[in-house]
């Protein structure tokens, strides 16, 4: 701790596990605009470690259930997992935030694997929001970190500004989410993946649909081509073949310069967001182009900007 006595350094939050976590994270949300907290965010923001990937879909489309599976199996491989549940099932109807029980105590005994639920009113948006803070704080702690979001339609959008890799889940059965990447409602995801792949002839027309779906797509040859699979989560059937597509889009990311293009453009969107919730569109005006140079911190600039734009 340093004089004022609450603020823990990037050091330490990795050095003190779960706990550690945890303290950070409460006096993030306590002083989200302090210089303590915006200097410990710059800190984690230097130093990602973490894939981060997001997974979003439909309400009941397997999201937990995929999520549990996917702690267990990455856990058996030795990383380390942060997880992130934006308005989970849990908050609303009492249900399993990992689909089942066994996954929660795993939780609550494994200092490999932290996990933090979030109310949708802190929604995907500025820096002063809590989703972001930590997920930058759990990027440079954890070697994977899984953000679940609900929806369809704005909440893919909302996840491309935090995630490495977005998910999107499809519902055998329900045309809807196919209905919506049609109509293009929903941002292409880097993986799209049909669920509950035990309910056979359903889960394989979703599959072929969402070729087809996607088949009429522009997707540029330099791009990445987008990865159409399916998965019985609860049975733990595909999960190998998904973890290594997940694996393979951060490869390519790398290889490709990719993901630190798309980080620096997400710090863009973040600032851009904080300066406008705190400041509205008058601070927007006065805040300028808010671009930021490559290596630079959103949170410095946001350190930066606070007192200019309280004049
Ligand atoms: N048959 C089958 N059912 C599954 C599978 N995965 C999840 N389910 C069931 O689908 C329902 C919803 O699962 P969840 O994992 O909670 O879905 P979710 O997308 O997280 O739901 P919300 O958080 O409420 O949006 C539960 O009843 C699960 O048991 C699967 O692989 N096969
Ligand atoms: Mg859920």
């Amino acid at each position: 701790m340093n004089a004022s006595g609450i603020t823990l350094s990037l050091e330490e939050v990795a050095a003190g596990g779960k706990a550690a976590l945890a303290r950070a994270l409460a006096q993030l949300e306590r002083r989200p605009d302090a210089a303590e907290s915006l200097s410990l965010l710059s800190d984690a923001y230097a130093a990602p470690r973490a894939h981060v990937i997001g997974l979003t879909g439909p309400p009941g489309v397997g999201k937990s259930t995929l999520m549990g599976a996917l702690i267990e199996a990455l856990r058996a491989d030795g990383r380390t997992v942060g997880v992130i549940a934006v308005d989970p099932s849990s908050t609303r109807s009492g249900g399993a935030l990992l689909g089942d029980r066994v996954r929660l105590s795993r939780e609550t005994v494994d200092e490999g694997v932290f996990v933090r639920s979030m109310a949708a009113r802190d929604r995907l948006g500025g820096l002063a929001d809590l989703t972001i803070a930590a997920m930058v704080l759990m990027r440079a702690v954890f070697d994977v970190v899984l953000i679940e979001t609900v929806g369809v339609g704005q909440s893919e959008t909302d996840v491309a500004s935090v995630a490495d890799t977005v998910v999107f889940c499809v519902q055998p059965g329900s045309g809807d989410s196919l209905q919506f990447m049609k109509a293009g409602i929903v941002e292409i995801p880097h993986i799209a993946l049909v669920t509950k792949a035990d309910m056979g002839k359903a889960a394989q027309r979703a599959l072929a649909d969402l070729k087809g779906a996607l088949s009429l797509t522009e997707q540029p040859k330099e791009q990445w081509k987008v990865a159409v699979m399916s998965i019985a989560a609860a049975e733990r059937r595909g999960l190998d073949d998904f973890i290594e597509t997940l694996d393979r889009h951060l490869a390519w990311l790398r290889e490709t310069g990719g993901l630190a293009a798309v980080r620096h453009s997400q710090a863009e969107l973040w600032l851009r967001a904080a300066v406008r919730d705190r400041f509205g569109r008058e601070g927007l005006r006065k805040a300028g182009t808010l671009k930021l140079p490559a290596a630079a911190s959103p949170f410095d600039r946001m350190g930066e900007l606070i007192p200019d734009l309280m004049k």
